[in-house]
């Protein structure tokens, strides 16, 4: 009777083993997944200068990856005060005068198109804005 209990002990020993490596090699293939995720996501910095004046972008389109570091330098080369902004990132530069510019940076987090505009007066609808497209 001892033997078979023994035997059945020294089994389920084999058997626990043998559970517990093809665990391991199950917990492996994930971060090897992890792996690839994280050179999947891997962001740039995308850089663009925009020049605003009455009233106008220098730049009417933006496209740049999920994940991506977006810094925007803004001027206003015109005669009027401007800003740039984005509601959907919630950045904005100040207001600022001819001559003056600001660089602002954001992740572009989530994909689709969003609008940049000048918040001042009734500039957007004249014509101060543009579009980032984020995919
Ligand atoms: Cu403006």
């Amino acid at each position: 009777m001892n033997k078979i209990v023994i035997t059945i002990v020294i089994i389920a020993l084999v058997l626990l083993g043998i559970f517990w490596i093809s665990n391991q090699d199950s917990q492996d293939v994930p971060s090897v997944t992890e792996g690839e995720d994280e050179e999947m996501m891997e962001s740039e910095v995308k850089e663009f200068e925009v020049l605003g004046t009455e009233f106008d972008f220098s730049v009417p389109e933006m496209r740049v990856s999920v994940g991506d570091t977006v810094r925007v330098t803004f001027k206003n080369t015109g005669t009027m005060p401007h800003d740039f902004v984005i509601d959907e990132f919630d950045v904005a530069t100040q207001i600022l005068s001819p001559g003056e510019e600001e660089t602002i940076e954001f992740t572009a987090s989530q994909a689709g198109e969003f609008e940049y505009y000048c918040s001042v007066g009734t500039h957007r609808e004249q014509g101060m804005f543009g579009r980032i497209i984020v995919e």
